[in-house]
């Protein structure tokens, strides 16, 4: 598909390549290209300058659980500008906003987890939680209990802590990442990593580096361990089902703290409330940002538990930000969980949509370049492959393919994204069987158009074994 520039897109282009820089992105190639501009969205569907229509597969940045266009939020956010723009709650106030919210997510999140530090992102919540985790074991006479063990390949913002946290190679080869004492285990992924093992036998042994990387520490050095209960920006990794389990018995037995990362899958992605829910883990803390105001506004925080709240409450927590529970995100976010509450948006999720997506997008897997099509709740994701039953790599540079997928994709509307050679998607909840079925056959046409465009460019070359 071709478009045709015309002003004003060719003007806003200019000016966005001529100011603006964008996260994630090699600036100078995108100036050449133009970035597409996005007008408006309603439900599931962006459009853009020209007036294409997208569906949106990613639900923007993983966010935008309600879906696009409610005018409750809207109206909400207005209603509290009028009222109370600002405040803060660092000197002995609070607002009501702030602490229904903190009542509200109490409700919701599992037992235990009863006290909420808001932060106004992910990267923030999650610069938070390495501050929190320290300090807790410092104020129980364990200052030595620094270390916080992370994933390779797992996300969790892109600050100096929470980047560190991450295991993005690419992050941390820019500016002096990891900081000290987090150090990174590897990710539970199968299909990728887990050779001539069973996914259970895998699933265990990748959860048991847990344990040998306490050991190698030693156990009183060790304050945290932090994953998504499934990998988001990592490609949509959804671990094999004896991961978790393994996971608490380890984190148990050692008396570890578990940092459960919501960000992505709280809120209803994964069918209920948290991930956590959905795979049974006992955190100490989550961290939640994204879906908690479906994107409308931003926020994140951490959800605490009852023990790790009352050793911190004994003393001075010296942080928090200046947008810490903003009173027009805070009342978006209440808004937000109203609805996904009152319109049974999660229960749909577990009962209707996810069951449908497993079957539509399972069906892409007799697609001769697709070596895996799973999905866990509405996130899943595809593993391209230039031999299926070696579960083979490409001889090309990884991302290279997904790239070129994920470029057919956008030239036919459909917003799904690559990272290295996985296909991800993580529509808004809210997207119907019809708009599943639009999603799956444009997702379809875009994987012909890729492997015509790999068999003519010589391609489909497997990497040597
Ligand atoms: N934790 C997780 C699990 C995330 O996915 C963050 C923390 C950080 O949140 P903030 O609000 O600071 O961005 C995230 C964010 C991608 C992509 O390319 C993913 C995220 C952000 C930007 C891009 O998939 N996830």
């Amino acid at each position: 598909m071709t478009f045709t520039n015309i002003p004003p897109t060719a003007e806003l282009q200019a000016l966005d390549a001529a100011h603006h820089m964008h996260p994630f992105t090699e600036n100078a190639s995108l100036a050449r290209k133009g970035a597409r501009i996005i007008t408006r969205a309603e439900g599931v569907w962006l459009t853009d300058s020209t007036g294409a229509q997208l569906i949106d597969g990613m639900a923007g940045l993983w966010c935008v659980n309600i879906g696009y266009g409610r005018g409750e939020l809207a109206e909400v956010a207005a209603r509290q500008m009028r009222e109370l723009p600002y405040y803060n709650t660092f000197f002995q106030t609070t607002h009501i906003p702030a602490l229904q919210l903190a009542a509200r997510l109490a409700e919701l999140a599992p037992e235990g987890l009863n006290h909420v530090f808001f932060a106004g992102s992910g990267s923030e919540a999650n610069d938070t939680n390495i501050r929190l985790v320290r300090h807790y074991w410092t104020l129980k006479g364990a200052p030595e209990r620094k270390v916080i063990i992370s994933r390779r390949n797992g996300y969790h913002g892109s600050s100096m802590g929470s980047g560190s946290l991450g295991g993005m190679a690419a992050m941390h080869a820019q500016g002096g990442m990891p900081i000290p004492d987090i150090v990174h285990i590897d990710q539970p992924y199968w299909y990728g990593e887990g050779g001539d093992q069973t996914p259970e036998e895998f699933g265990r042994a990748r959860a048991r580096q847990l344990e040998e990387k306490i050991l190698e520490i030693g156990p009183e050095r060790v304050a945290a361990f932090i994953a998504e209960p499934v990998q988001g920006a990592g490609g949509v990794i959804i671990p094999p089902e004896s991961y978790w389990p393994e996971i608490q018995r380890i984190v148990d037995h050692y008396g570890i703290l578990l940092i459960a990362d919501e960000v992505i899958t709280g809120f209803g992605r994964l069918g209920e409330w948290f991930g956590s829910i959905a795979y049974g883990i006992r955190p100490h803390v989550m961290t939640i940002a994204k879906g908690l105001s479906s994107g409308y506004q931003p926020i994140g925080g951490s959800i605490i538990c009852d023990e790790v709240a009352e050793v911190i409450g004994g003393d001075e927590f010296n942080h928090g930000y200046t947008y810490s529970g903003h009173p027009v995100a805070a009342a978006v976010a209440l808004e937000n969980l109203r609805i996904l509450e009152e319109e049974g948006v999660i229960a749909r999720v577990r009962e209707t949509t996810a069951p449908y997506l497993a079957r539509a997008w399972g069906s892409l897997a007799d697609h001769p370049l697709v070596g895996e099509a799973v999905s866990r709740g509405l996130m899943a994701s595809l593993a391209l492959t230039p031999d299926k039953a070696r579960r083979a790599r490409f001889a090309s540079d990884p991302g290279d393919v997904g790239y070129i997928c994920r470029e057919y994709c956008f030239a036919n509307d459909l917003v799904m994204r690559h990272v290295g050679d996985r296909m991800i998607i993580a529509p808004p909840l809210v997207i119907t069987l019809a708009e599943i079925d639009i999603l799956i056959s444009r997702a379809r046409k875009a994987l012909d158009q890729t492997l015509e465009h790999l068999e003519r460019e010589g391609l489909m070359q497997p990497a040597a074994a």
